[in-house]
């Protein structure tokens, strides 16, 4: 399946991201900013609960014509119907997930050094989550900021992989500083192909316009480019 990664967004459902509103019209506005992919992420929810919420939001995604992407819970995935899955390197391994849902679905997985990355992409990923990028209070319990520079060594290590892999950034990106993720980041013989963003997006007061205004920032080189 080819897949637009460029403004992944990944949802939060916590009272100091989400504050009261519904995550449903959240991530609705969203994709009217034109988010290209969404990932629900939900810590705390039950499985009955993360299965509801999960089939609510893939209907709304499938009118946008837009993957959505479980975070952490094949079994979600499975059960919502959703496009895929993206796990973290303490979840259920790459064989076992692909065995599961079948080979059509897309599996993403987290890397934060070489090792993982390069583990990761000879065991079938399709793309890799590389973080944390900056400090972010929506995960304190990262092991690792490796700013702009430790997402450009993986880069560089998986360019001369032979098996090549779509890579998002993720950790502290928002409007300000989403041109120097992007371009600090890009190692001579691969760029990243999106950023992925919570807070940036779901604690906007208005979605839609931080959506649209990262599009616009993404499809436009900045001026020290
Ligand atoms: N993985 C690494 S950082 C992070 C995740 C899920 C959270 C990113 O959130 P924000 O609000 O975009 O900094
Ligand atoms: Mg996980």
């Amino acid at each position: 399946m080819v897949v637009n990664l460029s403004l992944y967004l990944v949802t939060d459902s916590t009272p100091a991201i989400l504050g009261s509103r519904d995550l449903c019209h959240v991530v609705e506005e969203a994709l009217k900013g034109g988010v290209t992919i969404v990932q629900y992420r939900d810590k705390t929810s039950d499985t009955g609960v993360l299965i509801e919420i999960a089939k609510k939001l893939h209907n709304i995604t499938r009118k946008y014509n837009v993957p959505l992407i479980i975070n952490d819970r094949v079994d979600v995935a499975l059960a919502s119907g959703a496009e895929g899955v993206h796990l973290g390197q303490d979840d259920m391994d790459i064989r076992a997930a692909k065995e599961i849902l079948g080979n059509d679905k897309i599996i993403g997985i987290s890397a934060s050094c070489v090792e993982d990355a390069v583990k990761a992409v000879q065991e079938g990923a399709d793309y890799l989550g590389i973080g944390t990028v900056f400090a972010t209070p929506t995960k304190t319990n990262t092991k690792s900021i490796i700013g702009t520079a430790g997402v450009k060594t993986i880069l560089d290590t998986l360019s001369r992989l032979d098996r090549q892999v779509a890579t998002v950034a993720i950790g502290g990106i928002n409007t300000t500083n989403v041109h120097r993720v992007i371009y600090q980041s890009a190692a001579p013989a691969k760029s990243l192909d999106g950023v992925a963003i919570v807070s940036a997006i779901v604690a906007a007061e208005n979605p839609k316009a931080v959506a649209e205004k990262l599009n616009g920032l993404i499809a436009t080189p900045p001026s020290f480019a």
